[in-house]
């Protein structure tokens, strides 16, 4: 267990555990949020603090929680994930002992099997960094671009066309807001549960650009209540990329699968882990 003020023994599995059931019952009771869910935009804190990553200079990634400082949370890309951050704090000074890079990841990985996604195995050992290590602006996704600015956002990280398709699929959570990216509405019908609907509604609804004076985006021609963004409709433009939203789309099962192992890696990016630090999987609060 660990003391107040300082360590008794470090902290273990059942430590953390404690820390997912917290955020999870604050995800209950905080239901009044957008669309009844922190769940979304926790997932959007962990991967933006993930996305920064360079496998080339091995810098950014989750380790370091330099969100936390200006200029990185005053980047564009990260408009409105105060909310998440600002939800996350009262859980950091229950639990002090947890790194925040390490509480952002397990926020994402609490909210992903919360909303009745797969379990997502975590790793704790990341660490604080200051404001020296803020990584310079334009590593995210610019969602106005197609095909190849997300490759060569995605491939600097290191992922391949397959992992960009899956990781996509995230999608299917939450909405744009206008007074944050300038994009307005959700993917999908159910914002705050994980399925694979994100490349369903893809695939088979009749797309058009959306009437409006902010950004280009588009509309669902039937309900005129869904979004998709230029990035998005990039994934079945391109042949690659068309290719795995068909097998997403035809299949969950494969769809969970996938997305488990590339968030995994995602939010392990450029994370210097002990040797022999072991995976965790966590118990759902909301099974
Ligand atoms: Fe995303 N995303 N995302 N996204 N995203 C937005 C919202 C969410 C892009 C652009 C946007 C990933 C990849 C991309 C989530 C998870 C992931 C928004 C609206 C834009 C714009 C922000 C707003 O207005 O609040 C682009 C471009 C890419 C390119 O690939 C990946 C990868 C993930 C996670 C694995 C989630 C979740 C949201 C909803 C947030 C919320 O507040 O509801």
């Amino acid at each position: 267990a660990v003391g107040g003020g300082g360590w008794s023994s470090p902290p273990k599995f059942e430590d953390y555990q404690a820390v997912y059931n917290e955020i999870a019952n604050r995800l209950e009771e905080n239901d009044e949020y957008d669309d009844g869910s922190y769940g979304p935009v926790l997932v959007r804190l962990a991967w933006h603090a993930s996305g920064t990553y360079d496998a080339a200079t091995g810098t950014g990634g989750s380790n370091g929680a330099t969100m936390r400082f200006a200029p990185e949370s005053a980047h564009g890309a990260n408009a409105g994930l105060k909310a998440a951050r600002d939800f996350l704090e009262p859980v950091k000074q229950k639990f002090p002992w947890i790194t925040y890079s390490d509480l952002w990841i397990l926020a994402g990985v609490c909210s992903i099997q919360e909303m009745l996604g797969p379990k997502i195995p975590f790793r704790a050992g990341r660490q604080d960094k200051d404001v020296a290590a803020c990584t310079p602006d334009g590593r995210l996704p610019d969602a106005a671009q197609a095909q190849d600015h997300l490759r060569n956002i995605f491939y600097r990280m290191g992922f391949n066309d397959q992992e960009i398709v899956a990781l996509a699929g995230a999608h299917a959570l939450g909405r744009c807001h206008s007074n944050r990216s300038g994009y307005s509405g959700p993917w999908t019908f159910s914002p705050t549960v994980l399925t694979n609907d994100f490349y369903k509604l893809l695939l088979d609804e009749k797309w058009q650009y959306k009437k409006w004076d902010g950004p280009k985006q588009y509309e669902d021609k039937k309900t005129k209540s869904l979004m998709m963004l230029p990035a998005d409709m990039a994934l079945v433009e391109d042949k690659k990329f068309k290719k795995w939203v068909k097998e997403y789309a035809a299949d969950n099962d494969l769809f969970f699968k996938d997305f488990s192992a590339v968030v995994t890696k995602l939010f392990e990016l450029g994370v210097p882990f002990k040797e022999n630090t072991e995976k965790w999987v966590f118990k759902p609060v909301n099974a």
